[in-house]
């Protein structure tokens, strides 16, 4: 039985802990902490380890899914996670004061397993802000030699997660299909 490790990461309140939640075929796994300095993210409580999931594809391949903490100070995380993976899933959130700069933060951080590998970008919160537009996405990308998958996903939809991830899996390996 093949088994393949993939990682989503992205700023903190992106959806990471979220999306895995959404798609994973097994109760996830959630390090999340109550945090007093998180009350300027609307959220109680922040990834400080990491999330788990798993999806079983119909063929009986499975997909071990990783989400990295969003915050900084706990990017020792970050390359202990991504060791043996298969491809990136990076979520941005939209209404965040300027996506374009975490996309480049995080894409900048993990460059050397992007190149190695593969990314696909999910951008989260549009229906709460629809700027920058996935257009837009796709013009910054290109200035700066990228051209992933960008869809607009809310992680808490199951179906766009998956779309998402199918993507990654597509262009890594056009074999690799979905349930
Ligand atoms: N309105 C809206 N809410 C969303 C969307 N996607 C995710 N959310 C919400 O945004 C929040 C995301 O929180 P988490 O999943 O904890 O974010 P995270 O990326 O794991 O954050 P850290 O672990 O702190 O780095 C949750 O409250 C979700 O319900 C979306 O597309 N629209
Ligand atoms: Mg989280």
């Amino acid at each position: 039985m093949t088994q393949y490790k993939i990682i989503f990461t992205g700023p903190v309140g992106a959806g990471k802990t979220t999306a895995i939640k959404s798609i994973s075929d097994v109760p996830p796994v959630k390090t999340d902490a109550l945090a007093s300095d998180m009350a300027k993210n609307k959220k109680p409580s922040t990834t400080v380890a990491m999330d788990y999931g798993l999806m079983n594809l119909d063929d009986g391949e499975k997909i071990h899914l990783y989400g990295t903490p969003g915050q900084e100070r706990f990017d020792f995380m970050w390359d202990i996670l991504t060791l043996g993976g298969i491809g990136l899933v990076l979520l941005l959130d939209n209404t965040s004061a300027d996506p374009f700069k975490d996309m480049k933060f995080f894409l900048d951080t993990f460059t050397g397993f992007i190149s190695d590998t593969a990314v696909a970008i999910g951008v989260t919160q549009m229906d709460l802000s629809n700027k920058p537009s996935i257009n837009e996405y796709h013009k910054e990308l290109k200035k700066i030699g990228y051209n992933p998958p960008v869809f607009a996903v809310d992680a808490r939809e199951k179906n766009d997660v998956s779309l998402l991830v199918q993507s990654l899996l597509f262009s890594i390996e056009p074999g690799l299909k979905d349930e």
